[in-house]
């Protein structure tokens, strides 16, 4: 048998070893956690849980590193992180993306959890800043809505409503009509914790660490980046501007390219 032969016939079926994103497209990779209904249920706080919320920021961090982005975001047991727009890593390739993107996501989360959970991951592209700035506001959108109806079902399942009772109860019921059960229930919507409401964001800062200068010995003061988590975030036109600035860092660092669709 001709070795090489075999070799070239076998990797001609990995189909999907070209697939790369599109060139001059701003990434982002959206992780969700795989079966977590069933994995939270008994082991973390219902509707929110800070020891959970930590487990998906640390997740996000790692992510945000790991793979040079430029803004994680998460919320619920999803992740979504931005990559500068010229991203080289694994020749873009997407297979590579999204395995190690999960792979890493899995094995951080589990580590930290002490059991072994998984994420599935995926790609979403955009050809230009502004689409970006929708994206995060259509994730936050979810958050909001996410966590409106995981409050009323859990109040209501405090309340003695069985699970089928309590979803019945919430079919069909508008945003203002989940707040107004709330309220009855002495619960203001818009006094929880903003974290729960609106997610949380990671992105790089820059600080100024003492240091001594190797060659002369003497105190110098160089400039760093480390990981801000940001559980205040602003909504709507205020995160979109948040947002174009953490792009501009980004840019300013070399992360991004100064291309045409900068600002938008
Ligand atoms: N207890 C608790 N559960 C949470 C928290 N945040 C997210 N979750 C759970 O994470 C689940 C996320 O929803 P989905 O991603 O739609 O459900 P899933 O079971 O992971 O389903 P797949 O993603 O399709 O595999 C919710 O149903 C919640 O039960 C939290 O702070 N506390
Ligand atoms: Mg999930």
């Amino acid at each position: 048998m001709d070795l090489k032969d075999l070799d070239q016939r076998m990797r001609s079926l990995e189909y999907f070893r070209s697939l790369r994103l599109v060139p001059a497209c701003w990434p982002i990779i959206r992780l969700d956690g795989r079966g977590f209904s069933r994995m939270t249920a008994g082991r973390f706080g219902k509707p929110f849980d800070q020891r959970f919320r930590d487990l998906m920021v640390s997740t996000a961090g790692a992510l945000l590193a790991e793979l040079q982005g430029i803004y994680a975001y998460t919320m619920s047991d999803e992740i979504s992180l931005l990559l500068p727009r010229d991203w080289a890593l694994f020749d873009r390739r997407l297979e590579k993306v999204v395995s190690i993107s999960a792979g890493l996501a899995s094995a951080t989360f589990s580590q930290a959890l002490g059991e072994a959970v998984h994420f599935d991951s995926r790609i979403w592209l955009g050809a230009d800043v502004s689409l970006v700035l929708e994206y995060f506001r259509w994730r936050q959108a979810e958050a909001a809505s996410n966590a409106l109806h995981c409050w009323c079902y859990w109040t209501l399942r405090k309340t003695g409503k069985s699970a089928v009772e309590a979803s019945r109860l919430l079919k069909g019921q508008s945003a203002a009509d989940q707040n107004e059960l709330l309220f009855r229930q002495g619960i203001n919507f818009n006094d929880l914790p903003r974290w729960q409401r609106r997610g949380v964001g990671l992105y790089w800062e820059p600080f100024e660490k003492q240091g001594i200068d190797p060659r002369t010995g003497e105190a110098a003061v160089a400039t760093r980046r480390r990981i801000k988590t940001d559980r205040e975030l602003p909504m709507k036109d205020e995160y979109g501007r948040m947002l174009l600035g953490i792009i501009a860092t980004g840019s300013e660092t070399g992360a991004v390219p100064k291309g045409s669709d900068f600002p938008p």
